[in-house]
C-alpha cells in the first residue's frame, strides 16, 4: 500500500464513530469532486444514482460512513430534490476550483444557499481549495475571502489547499473533516 493510500485509509477510518455518519461533498461542476471521491473510496465501489439533471454519487469506504456527491448549481426545480440528501448530514466538504476565479462568486452563493437550509444547521464545513497546481490558482486565504467564509459565524469551517489529481491535501482535509464531524456529533449527544 502506498503511503498516500495508507494515510487516506487512516483518515477515512477516523470518521467511524459508532453511529451512521453522512458527509456531503458538494461544489460546482468540474471542481474535482469525482476525482476526490475516487481517491477516498478505498476498496469500495462508487454507486451512481441517475436522476433527470441530477446525478448523485455515493460511496461507503468504511462501515457506517457515507460520502454523497453531486454538482450544485443549475435549475431551481432540481434544488428541491437536494434537501432529501441534507437530512442527517454531519459534515460538508465543499470543493472549489481555485484556478477558476471567475466562478468563485457563484460558488459562494451556492455554499451559502446550502448552509442556510434548516437541515444543515451547525454542520461543519471543510472547503477544499482544489487545483492548487494550476497557474493563477487562488491561495487558501483568497478562497476564504472570496467565499465569504469569515461571514459564516454559525459553524466551524476550515480551508484546505489541495490537488485532487496527485492527492496533495486530501488526507489533511479529510482528517480535519473527521475531527469536526466528531465534535459536531458530540454536541448532539
Ligand atoms: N490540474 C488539476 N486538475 C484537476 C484537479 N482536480 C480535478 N482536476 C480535473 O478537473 C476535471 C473535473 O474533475 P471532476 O472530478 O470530474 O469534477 P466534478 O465535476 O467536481 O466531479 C477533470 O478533468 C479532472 O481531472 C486538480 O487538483 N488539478
Ligand atoms: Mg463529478
Amino acid at each position: 500500500m502506498g503511503l498516500l493510500l495508507a494515510r487516506l485509509s487512516e483518515a477515512i477510518s477516523s470518521f467511524q464513530s459508532g453511529t451512521p455518519t453522512r458527509v456531503l461533498m458538494l461544489g460546482l461542476d468540474a471542481a474535482g469532486k469525482t476525482t476526490i471521491l475516487y481517491k477516498v473510496k478505498l476498496n469500495e465501489n462508487v454507486c451512481t444514482i441517475p436522476t433527470i439533471g441530477f446525478n448523485v454519487e455515493t460511496v461507503t469506504p468504511v462501515k457506517c460512513v457515507t460520502f454523497t456527491v453531486w454538482d450544485v448549481g443549475g435549475q431551481e426545480k432540481i434544488r428541491a430534490l437536494w434537501r432529501h440528501y441534507y437530512n442527517n448530514t454531519q459534515g460538508l466538504l465543499f470543493i472549489v476550483d481555485s484556478a477558476d476565479t471567475a466562478r468563485l462568486r457563484e460558488a459562494r452563493e451556492e455554499l451559502f444557499n446550502i448552509v442556510k437550509d434548516q437541515e444543515m444547521v451547525g454542520v461543519p464545513v471543510v472547503v477544499m481549495a482544489n487545483k492548487q497546481d494550476l497557474p493563477g490558482a487562488a491561495s487558501t486565504s483568497e478562497v476564504a475571502d472570496r467565499l465569504g467564509l469569515r461571514d459564516m459565524r454559525d459553524r466551524k469551517w476550515y480551508v484546505q489547499g489541495a490537488c485532487a489529481t496527485n492527492g496533495d491535501g486530501i488526507y489533511e482535509g479529510m482528517h480535519e473533516m473527521a475531527r469536526m464531524v466528531k465534535e459536531f456529533q458530540k454536541g448532539y449527544k
